[in-house]
């Protein structure tokens, strides 16, 4: 038996047939300081909850799979500093020993998968890593967009990624990238990259009925909604580029690799733009919040 722990107002929720949106861990653990990146995550939750729908933040604690934080969990999981980043390969291992991490995209698609929550709204997804000819640094998310059914409210891939060879791959693995209300995908902390989005839609209620329609068809894995960053809060893709190659060389001057990549490229854009990037940060994802909440009530009416 998997060991499952509801938080109160998510096992509420349950009952009522409240709409449910997933929230990650590792965007608290591992991309974003202490302790804005608490701060984050409640006003996320609330803004779950401002439109119509439960928070579920998602995290192992003790070998406990977490569908809802309580706030002193929260907290206790936000100040901790060596807290594991759970994907596929390890969620089992952790959960088995007795272990403690937080969940990445991957991780909280099965976690909300296995509480059966269909919608879960982050910053941005992992991919296909710059270099990625000579490493293979894949992420696993990609993978997950194609087994698990759960649809994932993103502002794109990070920008720190080959955003060509991540849609590239999206694509042969069947997963709908779907962006809202405009022609061109978003890139993360800019508004708009230089490719053209596979699907485009303008309302919740199309995503809700297109994740739907997926599921009747037997169709494996989700989808990707790409939410483009509000404009007043966005950073021109010109201001980053140079900041983004400087970190990309560090880490590799550093040998940073595997898990640590994306952590230690956040926290250097951050130092870079003394900020900056973690005020564009909290703008998307409380952005995508909102949208994953709109999506959950329309699914819920479906
Ligand atoms: N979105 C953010 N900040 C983050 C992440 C997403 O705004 O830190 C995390 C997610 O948990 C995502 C992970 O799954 O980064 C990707 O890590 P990797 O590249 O090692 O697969
Ligand atoms: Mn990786």
């Amino acid at each position: 038996m998997i060991p499952i722990s509801y938080s109160a107002e998510v096992a509420a929720a349950r009952e009522n047939d409240t709409p449910i949106v997933a929230l990650e861990s590792t965007i608290i653990t591992h991309g974003m300081p202490y302790p804005q990146n608490v701060e984050t995550a409640r006003r996320v939750e609330q803004d779950v909850r401002d439109n119509n729908a439960v928070p579920a933040t998602i995290a192992v604690m003790n070998g406990v799979l977490h569908i809802g934080l309580s706030d002193d969990e929260l907290e206790a999981l936000g100040k901790s500093e060596n807290v594991a980043k759970l994907s596929r390969a390890d969620i089992a291992a952790c959960i088995a020993t007795g272990g403690t991490g937080a969940t990445t995209v991957a991780a909280t698609m099965i976690g909300a998968a296995q509480a059966g929550i269909s919608v879960f709204a982050t910053g941005g997804i992992g991919g296909v890593h710059k270099g990625a000819e000579e490493t293979f640094d894949i992420s696993a998310d990609l993978q997950e967009l194609a087994l698990t059914p759960v649809t994932v409210v993103a502002a794109g891939a990070k920008a720190i990624l080959d955003l060509n060879k991540t849609y590239e791959v999206l694509e042969t693995l069947g997963v709908p990238v779907i962006t809202l209300g405009q022609d061109m995908l978003p890139a993360f902390w800019s508004a708009t990259s230089d490719l053209a989005s596979p699907l485009r839609m303008d309302n919740a209620s199309d995503v809700a009925k297109s994740h739907a329609m997926r599921g009747e068809m037997g169709l494996s894995g989700g989808q990707l909604v790409c939410n483009p960053i509000p404009q007043d809060a966005q950073i021109p893709a010109e201001v980053l580029a140079p900041v983004i190659a400087q970190a990309l060389a560090e880490a590799d001057a550093q040998n940073i690799n595997a898990k640590a990549v994306t952590p230690f490229l956040l926290g250097r854009i951050f130092e870079l733009t003394e900020g900056r990037s973690l005020t564009a940060n909290i703008a998307l994802v409380r952005n995508n919040a909102r949208v994953a909440a709109e999506i959950a009530v329309a699914l819920s009416k479906t």
